[in-house]
């Protein structure tokens, strides 16, 4: 069994109505895993010491010339302190603050990207030259977990359509699967078979080439920190939060619809598309309402996250209460 274990004091109020969902989520997982027939889950060690250092921004390389886009949410954003210890980054633990206490393991410098499959240009290339050409855009983007949680960001990205397009993708090029890295050395996380690492996501080609679409290299102006998926992760707003894959080692371009990490683990709650829908609620919770980090009520979650004018056509003649 899993112990949870808190400072007095560490309770934030904000936390309480949706840890019910939250703790539900991973217990799922547990059992799955055990059923599964891993014996990680005994392996489980007493909780580490936790690293009560908090991040600011100071701590963070700045990035400049950053462009404003159109597609930014005037809300206002979550503070840098919510979007920094509260989140999901299973290779670092499951509870919502270990990626703050624990990513600073990763080693992000030097980072490369491979980019294959149905590309005429394939390689591998360094993340300096990944995004040399391109200008950092800003954009202020909500972001809806799968849980029933949002917040607002600003991410520092470039569109992901403009960087593919530089590898010259082939006319057989239907899917983009992403990778994140592997190294349990540095990911505590993969050292318990919570998912089937390495983390996997993937998009139809015309999702990836919506100017939604972005890779993002930072947030408040600064690089990304390490628990928000550094150096590099995706960002697809109007999906719930686990599409948006972190720490990206490799981008393939592909025939046919690749599998993904949570789609694998439990194909009948998280699906390929995982569109934000208020109308398709998960197998075990309503997804008509969710609380935005920092707020007390509920509010309404919007079809496709309040993206739909952007995106909805991408569906047309889908059914999406099967295509979930
Ligand atoms: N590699 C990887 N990417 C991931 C996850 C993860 O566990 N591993 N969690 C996803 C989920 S469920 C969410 S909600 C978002 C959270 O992003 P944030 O922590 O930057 O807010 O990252 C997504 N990307
Ligand atoms: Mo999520």
């Amino acid at each position: 069994m899993l112990i949870r274990v808190r400072r007095p004091g560490d309770i934030d109020p904000r936390e309480i109505t949706d840890e019910g969902l939250y703790l539900r989520r991973r217990e799922f997982l547990r059992s799955a895993a055990l059923a599964g027939g891993a014996a990680a889950f005994a392996a489980a060690g007493a909780p580490t010491a936790s690293r009560a250092a908090r991040l600011a921004p100071g701590d963070l390389a700045a990035l400049t010339g950053l462009v404003p886009s159109p597609f930014s949410t005037d809300e206002s954003p979550n503070s840098f302190e919510d979007v920094t210890s509260y989140n999901n980054f299973y290779e670092f633990g499951t509870d919502k603050e270990d990626p703050a206490r624990h990513a600073h393991t990763l080693v992000t410098d030097p980072w490369s990207v491979s980019i294959r499959g149905e590309v005429e240009r394939p390689g591998e290339i360094a993340l300096e030259d990944l995004l040399k050409p391109h200008a950092l855009e800003e954009r202020v983007y909500r972001l809806r977990c799968v849980e029933a949680w949002s917040m607002v960001i600003p991410w520092v990205g470039i569109p992901l359509g403009d960087i593919l397009r530089r590898f010259e993708p082939t006319s057989h090029a239907k899917y983009v699967a992403f990778r994140t890295l592997y190294k349990p050395s540095q990911m505590r996380g993969q050292r318990r078979r919570v998912l089937d690492w390495p983390y996997r996501e993937g998009l139809r080609i015309d999702e990836a080439m919506n100017p939604l679409t972005i890779l993002a290299v930072g947030l408040y102006g600064r690089v990304l920190p390490s628990q928000n998926g550094a150096p590099l992760r995706l960002i697809v707003p109007w999906k719930y939060g686990f599409k948006s894959i972190k720490s990206i080692v490799s981008i393939e371009l592909t025939r046919r619809r690749p599998a993904t990490s949570w789609n694998v683990s439990a194909p009948r709650e998280y699906g390929f598309y995982a569109n934000v829908n208020p109308e398709v609620d998960h197998p075990r919770w309503s997804q008509k309402r969710e609380r935005r980090i920092g707020e007390f009520r509920r509010r309404p979650t919007l079809p496709f996250n309040g993206y739909a004018e952007s995106v909805a056509d991408l569906y047309a003649g889908m059914n999406l209460r099967k295509n979930f």
